[in-house]
């Protein structure tokens, strides 16, 4: 899995305008409020399994109803598809919640 280029990052912002670069370019980040731990937690419980099914894991801070997200892989040393593909579930699952 090859880093995206600067001009893919770029598109990526667009598609995911939430999700900031880190300070030095090689991931994504985001932070996630819920009203509680327990909305929180649910959040990462299927965030989790996602990451298994893809072999694809975030690094990820929690305090309370607060989750703070850096996707980057590893391997590549930088953001791939695999890191859009993730913040894309990611996104999908608070807009569901945000829908009900
Ligand atoms: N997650 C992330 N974010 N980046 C990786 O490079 C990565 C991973 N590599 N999860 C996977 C696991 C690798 O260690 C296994 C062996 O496939």
């Amino acid at each position: 899995m090859d880093k995206l280029s600067a001009e893919a990052l770029g598109a990526v912002r667009e598609i995911l305008p939430a999700w900031t670069l880190s300070d030095d370019g090689q991931a994504l980040q985001r932070s996630f409020v819920f009203d509680d731990f327990i909305q929180a937690f649910g959040f990462m419980t299927q965030v989790a399994m996602q990451a298994e099914r893809m072999d694809h894991h975030p690094e990820w801070f929690n305090v309370y109803n607060k989750v703070e997200v850096t996707l980057r892989t590893h391997d590549a040393g930088g953001v791939t598809l695999l890191d859009q593909e993730m913040a894309q579930i990611m996104d999908r699952l608070v807009m569901d919640k945000e829908a009900t």
